[in-house]
């Protein structure tokens, strides 16, 4: 087997990856008692604390995985429910028609600070293009 084929068939971290570390497993963990806009066996969905729009979720997987870069080809499933997530809390909260921006940030040049994979979604307010 090679390289290419380990990363193919083996997701980034085994589904009870967790990191006590990490702020966002311990949140997923329900540590804080956040309410969580959406959860299922896989993703976790609750308020971002510092909100950049009247609308701001961040849409998280349950396991730790460090960002979108550190994911393997084994975890496109994953990444398709936190979308499918992220569609549905927007729907959830009324502006699927209206519209939304969903952001990954990664590494330093895209302005990740947390390092566990989230999807921002944000709304509310027309959105500026480019981003900063
Ligand atoms: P990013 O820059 O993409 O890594 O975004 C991290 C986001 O996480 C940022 O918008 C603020 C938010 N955040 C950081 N710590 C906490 C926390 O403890 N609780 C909540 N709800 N959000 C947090």
């Amino acid at each position: 087997m090679s390289d290419q084929d380990h990363l193919t068939t083996q997701p980034s971290s085994p589904a009870s990856s967790h990191d006590p570390q990490c702020i966002f497993c311990r949140i997923a963990r329900g540590d804080f008692g956040t309410v969580f806009l959406h959860q299922d066996q896989d993703v976790v969905a609750f308020a971002d604390l510092h909100p950049q729009a009247p609308v701001h979720v961040l849409v998280i997987p349950r396991r730790h995985v460090a960002s979108l870069a550190d994911t393997a080809p084994a975890d496109n499933a994953l990444l398709g429910r936190l979308l499918a997530a992220v569609r549905s809390v927007a729907a959830q909260l009324g502006v699927a028609a209206t519209g939304y921006r969903t952001v990954l940030n990664t590494g330093s040049d895209g302005g990740q600070s947390v390092h566990h994979l989230h999807a921002h979604l944000l709304a509310g307010r027309s959105l500026g293009w480019p981003p900063g």
